[in-house]
């Protein structure tokens, strides 16, 4: 007991040095593969597979651990045309004056534009809520750390999708306020990434980037 909360055990698993080494390099390797892809085929995902891709998500760790997050898992038609049509208005008006020109550019070397046919045409919609604050008997209690947890959250849904053989998209149409309305959240959950999720297409084309380097994105002190 720990100020009166029960603590068990923790069961770890241990490997050898050599092999602790072998499953860094292979666990690197495999994630490296990892792919944002928009072409997304419509071939359907089973409920059970998403089920589980979310519990994985939900896994993560959390300020306090409040696990403030809410994901809404869409493969309704006609809700997903809802969505597209009010993410591409939208986009419509980022794409046309509401980002920058130094924004658009960058943009170039991905190919996006306002057209999202990819919100009608996965299987899935996940949309990631985040809860700002827990209403407690009519008490709002603000939670810990909302957009790192949610944001951890996010990274181990995206890690559970590509070890599940899918692909994702992480969208983020801005003002994202319409999915609050369409998926009629509570005041207290605010919309924090869209996902479409699904097979890539046999087409489907991704962008040939590098990603940079360790010693560009690691300092070491030993
Ligand atoms: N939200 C827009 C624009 C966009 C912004 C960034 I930063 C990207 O990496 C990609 C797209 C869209 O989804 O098209």
């Amino acid at each position: 007991m720990i100020n009166g909360f029960p603590h068990i055990p923790y069961a770890r698993e241990s490997y050898s040095p050599e092999e602790m080494l072998q499953r860094a390099q292979q666990y690197y390797q495999w994630l490296d593969q990892r792919r944002t892809v928009r072409d997304i085929s419509n071939q359907p995902v089973s409920r059970e597979v998403i089920e589980q891709i979310v519990s994985a998500a939900s896994s993560a760790p959390s300020g306090a651990h409040k696990q403030p997050w809410t994901f809404c898992l869409v493969s309704d038609s006609s809700m997903k045309k809802k969505i597209r049509e009010a993410a591409e208005e939208e986009e419509y008006q980022s794409y046309h004056g509401r980002m920058s020109d130094r924004w658009l550019q960058d943009l170039q070397a991905i190919g996006t534009d306002w057209h999202k046919p990819f919100l009608e045409e996965a299987p899935w919609l996940i949309i990631v809520f985040k809860k700002v604050y827990e209403l407690e008997n009519g008490e709002k209690h603000n939670n810990y750390y909302v957009n790192e947890s949610v944001g951890l959250a996010c990274g181990f849904l995206l890690t559970a999708i590509h070890h599940a053989g899918l692909v994702a998209l992480t969208h983020t149409p801005s003002p994202m306020n319409f999915l609050s309305k369409i998926l009629d959240r509570p005041a207290n959950e605010r919309p924090f990434l869209l996902i479409p999720v699904g097979y890539p297409k046999d087409e489907a084309l991704v962008p040939d980037l590098q990603r940079k380097s360790l010693s560009e994105v690691a300092v070491f002190f030993e």
